[in-house]
């Protein structure tokens, strides 16, 4: 790296070019002007006087009215940033030193201004950030370094703070930084890091933008193209989180793995440094015949077969090259990073792409039997079109066959509704109430409940007080309300305020909104959850519902031969853990005091699976312990919604438990249908709830633990407890969870809660 980067071009003048008339001064007051006014001075005194007071009203108003009135419009943080490059001069490292000699020289032929203030502007004033600082490292003779923000990881790190970090790595050599800890404010708008691949902060240099929390597993790199990278840290003046620490280091330039001749019939290529980012400025080629471009995919692409590829791809992209050899070619250009591709290639027969196996449309190969069967296995759904739907299937309008498990579940699988019409009996222009019936669509929140059940009223802006039912919402002074689900939705429903009582529970100290992929939780994420440890190991979950009771399940209590799990003394009971064995100063152990298994616990049919666990003493809770908002016994959890469910369980069926506290995205599902996938083993106090396709599932050690549901206010209820399943992660084989509004009495009844 030899230049100085930056966008705007500056050739410096020589001395002896006429520097002083480039120079303008500012007119003199004219003195002749004041003269003539002499005659008429106390007229002009008196009338600039009354002129000054208005003056200075008008501008102490305004002044008041923008710092005091105006606060909500002065939030938004600007940042300006300057730069310019100097092209005709190389760049020595003393230049980095404002103090030295050649850095003088230069600024005497340059007045140059390295632009590193951050402002926020008001009126025509600019205000600085509190705090501006510039550390720079010179990688080589130490060949690692740790860049942490201020703080960490005890303290928060400061507000309002500009920051950054200059990396010099060696001539030949790229700077690489990676981050093994990274948790910050969710928002880009308010706290945020960029590297850009320069040392001064240039827009089109900018390598990557980040903010909110990337997980220990998932590594956060970047790799410059040249010896230098910045790294800045802004923040605005909320909540601090933790912040970051990243190790730096350099790497040669050749040694970067990109690109060559690929042989064999099968293989594996992935774009340099996968799954970490690329780095800018990089051209990958590998193997063979050049192709025509075309001008889709401007800037960072994969090109094969005269096709360019870029952003993100959910799903599997397969690219059919009809030659015996291609070209491809990866190119970033100089700004803006990503984390790149892995690609896998194979050979085939024209005349049999896929022998003994389905050629889907897009040229994946899969197995026979996955073909009509509901499930695009293809990606493309071509292995679901031309099908002659069997006589447990129903045909959609689209031509798709969908299993009549799904018909009127509540959830479109056709993709066009197909198999959601028609459910009711009701005509159009009726509304279908919840326990059966129609009534005039004109009736729904009329404010008279029209159906039996009231249903025509559980969805409104208003709630109706009617007579009680299992539909209905009893409030602490025994009224009953229409509405559906209404604590802690953030209105007052009740007359009382009952529903809107005690609405702390389920509340997440930290937002995780940007964590794609991947399954490990984040610190405080899930702060009900609990590991239950029996002789040093992790045996189940459990629910943290106040500052004394746990919720788990009944077969996590249930004796056998070697072990008398229903004693109290044989639990250990963690709080506010992440990863097993590694307690932090937010984790909690506590012994337990007594155990309640379910008085009608079933260990055949494992119908209520259900315990208390009570600690011997309260916990302190914090943000990484907090209890879950349990449902009230008329709560609805409707198929079809999403619930989250997390542990340390095992993460394959016959696999091993996991370290950090998983968690995973399923469904729920309707109980007709699960019923008749888990061949009749459920009971109405067991829901089920998975992606039935298959892959995500509660397992072996997660038993106990939470089906968290997320309201959209933001409460997080306990709609489940993990119990069985068949198996894990099967295909049509859902977990079956404690379906917890049954026991909602009875934990009123044996803990007060
Ligand atoms: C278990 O053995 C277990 N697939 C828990 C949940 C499931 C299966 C097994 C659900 O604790």
């Amino acid at each position: 790296m030899d230049l100085l980067r930056s966008g705007t071009r500056f050739i410096p003048k020589t001395l002896n070019d006429d520097g002083d008339n480039a120079v303008t001064y500012l007119p003199a007051a004219d003195t002749t002007e004041l003269e003539k006014q002499r005659g008429y001075k106390p007229l002009y005194v008196g009338l600039g006087l009354v002129g000054l007071a208005a003056v200075l009203t008008l501008t102490t108003g305004l002044l008041v009215w923008h710092f005091h009135l105006r606060r909500e419009e002065m939030i938004l943080k600007k940042m300006y940033f300057g730069s310019m490059s100097i092209t005709n001069q190389r760049f020595i490292d003393s230049y980095n030193n404002p103090n030295s000699q050649e850095f003088q020289q230069l600024g005497v032929q340059v007045y140059l201004f390295t632009a590193h203030q951050c402002c926020l502007p008001s009126l025509s004033v600019a205000v600085c950030l509190s705090a501006s600082k510039t550390y720079t490292y010179h990688i080589g003779k130490l060949p690692t370094g740790t860049i942490e923000s201020p703080g960490f990881p005890n303290s928060p790190y400061p507000s309002d703070t500009y920051i950054q970090w200059r990396l010099h790595a060696e001539r030949g050599h790229r700077v690489q930084l990676m981050f093994d800890y990274f948790d910050l404010e969710d928002d880009c708008q308010k706290d945020f890091i960029r590297v850009y691949d320069s040392l001064v902060p240039l827009e089109q240099q900018v390598m990557t933008e980040k903010c909110g929390y990337y997980k220990r597993n998932e590594p956060l790199s970047v790799v410059s193209s040249g010896n230098v990278m910045l790294l800045t840290l802004v923040t605005n003046k909320e909540k601090n989180y933790p912040g970051f620490r990243a190790t730096y280091s350099q790497v040669p330039l050749q040694s970067q793995d990109c690109g060559g001749k690929l042989t064999g019939l099968k293989g594996t290529f992935t774009s340099p440094n996968f799954p970490s980012h690329y780095p800018p400025q990089t051209t990958c080629v590998w193997d063979i015949e050049p192709v025509k471009s075309n001008n889709k995919c401007p800037k960072d692409h994969v090109e094969v077969n005269n096709e360019k590829i870029c952003g993100y791809k959910p799903y599997i992209t397969v690219v059919t090259v009809r030659d015996n050899r291609t070209t491809v070619t990866f190119k970033s250009d100089m700004s803006y990073v990503d984390t790149g591709f892995t690609a896998d290639f194979e050979a085939f027969v024209p005349t049999n792409p896929c022998p003994g196996k389905f050629a889907c449309a897009n040229n994946l190969c899969i197995n026979n039997p996955l073909t009509c069967d509901g499930w695009d296995d293809c990606g493309d759904n071509s292995d679901e079109r031309n099908c002659k739907c069997g006589s447990d299937q129903i045909q959609c309008r689209n031509g798709l066959c969908k299993s009549k498990f799904w018909l009127c579940d509540k959830v479109n699988d056709c993709g066009d509704n197909t198999d959601e019409g028609n459910c009711g009996s009701c005509q159009s222009g009726d509304f279908s109430c919840r326990n059966g019936g129609c009534i005039s669509e004109n009736l729904k929140c009329d404010g008279r409940p029209d159906c039996p059940d009231g249903s025509d009223e559980s969805k409104c802006s208003r709630s109706v007080v009617m007579q009680c039912s299992e539909y209905t919402y009893q409030c602490k002074n025994n009224q009953c309300i229409s509405k559906l689900n209404p604590e802690c939705d953030e209105d007052v429903d009740c007359e009382d305020g009952s529903d809107e009582a005690d609405c702390q529970c389920g509340k997440r100290p930290y937002r995780h909104s940007r964590i794609v992929g991947g399954q490990d939780s984040s610190e405080g994420e899930w702060p009900w959850q609990v590991s239950l440890h029996v002789q040093g190991s992790h045996v189940c979950g459990a629910s943290i519902i106040s500052d004394r009771w746990l919720v788990t399940a009944a077969h996590c209590v249930q004796d056998n031969v070697e072990v008398k799990y229903s004693q109290p003394q044989q639990w250990e009971a963690y709080l506010g853990l992440l990863v097993q064995s590694q307690s932090n100063k937010w984790t909690v152990k506590k012994n337990l005091k007594q155990i309640i298994q379910h008085p009608g616990y079933n260990k055949d049919s494992y119908d209520n699976d259900i315990a208390l666990m009570e600690l011997d003493s309260p916990v302190e809770l914090s943000q990484n312990i907090w209890p879950v908002c349990l449902p009230s016994a008329t709560h609805d959890f409707p198929p079809g919604k999403s619930v989250w469910i997390t542990g340390w369980g095992d993460t394959m069926e016959l696999g091993f438990a996991a370290s950090i506290l998983q968690k995973a995205e399923v469904r729920i599902i309707n109980s007709t249908v699960c019923e008749t996938l888990m061949e009749g083993q459920t009971t109405p106090n067991m829901m089920c709830a998975g992606v039935l396709e298959g892959g995500v599932d509660a397992c072996q050690g997660d038993s106990g633990g939470p089906l968290s549901f997320i309201e959209t206010s933001g409460n997080v209820f306990l709609a489940g407890v993990v119990s069985w399943g068949d198996g894990c992660a099967r295909r049509n084989k859902p977990g079956v969870y404690t379906r917890v509004t049954k026991y909602r009495d009875w934990i009123k009844r044996s803990t007060g809660v």
